[in-house]
């Protein structure tokens, strides 16, 4: 749309855009064989509905603890047993999940802009997680949900953003794999640029992205091109 305001800063989300919340599977796999897969995919899952749920109750506790407390109720519902230490272990992962590999060629394409992470995740896990992915210089700003004590899609979450970078929303991207987040961003107002890594479709929440793609490699044309029609 030829209306939309030039971009002036890109705001990322983390867990499932730039990082792999899957690529702890295999390290579920070794501690629960034949289980890795659906622990997985139900611990994320759960994770995302606790925070959500807690929100709702206005019962905030921080991502950590929400990570940990998916990953009991995960191994409990699939009858596994998982010890103390098994549990220390994947939350440890959980600091080292992999970049994807089209994030990591797609962010210095784009260092023309202010790039930040807007995530659900605590300061400590953010840090240590782009550290360890040799992306810690990468962004200008972190911004954790911690600042305002609830997740997204509030839109406190949202506002952060354009308060930190000091940019107007409608001039900020939101740029997420998760269409729960993209809708959230759009009714914030910002600009909406969706990673559409499942394959699935959009969600049913009255609003649509701005652009979309399946990785973030094939978005770095259109979020330059975005800047340039000004
Ligand atoms: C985040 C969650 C949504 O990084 O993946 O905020």
């Amino acid at each position: 749309m030829a209306s939309d305001p030039p971009l002036e800063a890109l705001v990322f989300d983390a867990y499932g855009t730039i990082f792999d919340v899957y690529s702890i599977a295999a390290l579920c796999e070794q501690i629960f064989p034949g289980r890795g897969s659906a622990l997985t995919q139900l611990w994320r899952g759960k994770q995302l509905e606790y925070t959500w749920l807690r929100s709702l109750m206005e019962r905030h506790e921080d991502f950590a603890h929400i990570t940990e407390a998916a990953l009991r109720y995960a191994c409990a519902a699939s009858g596994l047993d998982c010890s103390a230490s098994d549990r220390a272990t994947l939350m440890q992962a959980y600091l080292t999940l992999a970049p994807y590999p089209d994030a990591i060629l797609a962010l210095p394409r784009l260092q023309r802009f202010p790039l930040a992470i807007l995530s659900n995740g605590t300061p400590r896990m953010l840090e240590a997680v782009l550290q360890n992915a040799g992306l810690a210089e990468t962004f200008s700003h972190v911004i954790s949900v911690e600042e305002v004590g609830v997740f997204k899609p509030s839109p406190r979450v949202y506002a952060l953003a354009p308060a930190r970078l000091g940019v107007d929303k409608s001039k900020i991207a939101l740029i997420s794999s998760n269409a729960w987040d993209i809708a959230g961003a759009a009714a914030f107002g910002m600009q909406t640029f969706w990673v559409q890594r499942s394959g699935l479709p959009m969600d049913e929440l009255g609003v649509v992205a701005l652009k979309s793609a399946r990785n973030l490699l094939e978005l770095v044309d259109e979020l330059l091109h975005t800047r340039s029609r000004a």
